[in-house]
């Protein structure tokens, strides 16, 4: 089976109008293709950023506001200028595009635009026939993160294909049994990896943004990546959507990557291990791994010990005390989070969890955090708990 067509879209900077771009990326998933969503109100510079980072094929960029030929132009220009020019641009806008203004911006490079009227299905054709063949030679990676992602889709791409990828250089090793090895197996690593995990809804990616927040004024000089999951069937498409939640961590010093687990079940995808391998080898303070939202008897990252630190976030509304006892992420993780600790069911969801931690008899620990405040306290305790393990 052919690896599923990746694409970036994007709405351009000082422009709200997403809804166009939200039908049509639903659209694009129903049929096949992967799309990794960045939001609205996005720079040309966050929009080459991820398209790099993700090493799609193509950017769809959905302008209503004015300065599209601008926008779109300067797309290109930035993508070729850091040498990724096989990532493709193309786009719409409604009747907000005139006919000339869709001409210049073919011959600044933009594929194609839409114009309104155009059916959907039409569009989906073209995204298979335009980039649905396999990429030509790839055009040498000038920076170490593009050469990443390059190798980053290659990991995907065979086991997407079926292929063996032996030649990715990509090493595997037996688990460590012994448990004062809590490092995990993945041989060469520079960086620390932390796990999260949790339900659908609690908040994870929120979280993990404002913790990448905290990274970045605390270090300077830091870097640090994020393997962010999503779900999905083989050989359907997905909505990979975290980027356009995790504003603070559309930066350089922050290498993204979205996945879709193309099928597997438990929260990550198949290629998952060797492409945390590869990152947990590429001089990152830190690597963060995050899980789609898991159901109870999830349990991610127990295969092959792949991380150093299991954070679990919890939503308080998770029901009845009794649920909590089926919840097994509560025994293996090492900090649990309540997340959304501003909600009234709040104190009441900490004490149960408080006890049901307390059966465990391990020195795991519970902080309540409101991710989405502004400074909130319980994210700067989460944050210095993360980095005093290191
Ligand atoms: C819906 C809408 C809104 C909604 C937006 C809701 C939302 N969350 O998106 C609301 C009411 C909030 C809104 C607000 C504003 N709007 Co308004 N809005 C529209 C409206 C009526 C429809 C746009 C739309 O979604 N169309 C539906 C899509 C699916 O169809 P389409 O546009 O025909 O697009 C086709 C193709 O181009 C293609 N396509 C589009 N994008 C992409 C991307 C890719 C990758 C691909 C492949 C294809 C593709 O898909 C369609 C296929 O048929 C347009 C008027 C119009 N008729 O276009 C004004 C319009 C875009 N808005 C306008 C304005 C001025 C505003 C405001 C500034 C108003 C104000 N003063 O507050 C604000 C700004 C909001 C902001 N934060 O940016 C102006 C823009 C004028 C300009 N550029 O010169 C317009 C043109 C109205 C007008 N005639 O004055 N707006």
């Amino acid at each position: 089976m052919p690896a599923p067509i990746r694409i970036l879209t994007a709405v351009p900077i000082c422009d709200g109008h997403d809804s166009a771009i939200n039908t049509i990326n639903l659209e694009f998933i129903r049929h096949g293709i992967e799309v990794i969503y960045l939001g609205y109100h996005r720079s040309v510079g966050d929009v080459v950023r991820a398209a790099i980072q993700e090493d799609v094929c193509a950017v769809g960029i959905s302008s209503y506001n004015g300065g599209h030929v601008e926008f779109f132009a300067a797309v290109v220009d930035l993508l070729r200028r850091k040498g990724a020019d096989d990532i493709n641009v193309f786009g719409g806008g409604g009747g907000t595009i005139t006919h000339q203004d869709a001409a210049i911006m073919k011959r600044k490079g933009v594929d194609e635009v839409f114009f309104a009227g155009t059916s959907l299905e039409e569009m989906v054709k073209f995204v298979h026939r335009r980039y649905g063949k396999p990429r030509r030679k790839r055009p040498r990676a000038r920076t170490p993160d593009m050469e990443l992602a390059h190798k980053l889709t290659e990991i995907e791409d065979a086991y997407a294909t079926g292929r063996k990828h032996s030649k990715l250089n990509v090493q595997r090793s037996t688990p460590k049994s012994d448990k004062k090895h809590r490092t995990s197996n993945i041989e060469d690593r520079t960086s620390n990896v932390i796990g999260f995990t949790g339900p659908g809804g609690a908040g994870k990616t929120t979280l993990i943004d404002e913790l990448v927040l905290r990274f970045l004024h605390q270090s300077p000089e830091g870097r640090l990546a994020i393997l962010s999951h999503d779900p999905s069937v083989v050989g359907e498409g997905a909505l990979l959507g975290d980027r356009a939640t995790m504003i603070n961590s559309q930066d350089d010093r922050v290498f993204m990557r979205s996945m879709a687990t193309r099928g597997q079940a438990g929260g990550l995808s198949p290629a998952t291990h060797d492409c945390l391998a590869l990152l947990a080898r590429s001089n990152f303070d830190y690597v963060i791994i995050e899980t789609v939202g898991t159901g109870q008897e999830a349990m991610p990252f127990q295969k092959n010990g792949i991380v150093d630190l299991t954070v679990l976030v919890m939503n308080p509304d998770y029901g009845s005390r009794l649920q909590l006892q089926k919840i097994v992420m509560l025994d293996l993780a090492e900090i649990v989070v309540v997340n959304k600790s501003d909600l009234q069911r709040a104190r009441t969801a900490h004490t149960e969890i408080e006890q049901r931690l307390e059966q465990n008899r391990r020195s795991q620990q519970l902080i309540d955090t409101v991710a989405k405040r502004h400074r909130d306290p319980g994210v700067d305790k989460l944050f210095g708990l993360i980095c005093n393990q290191r």
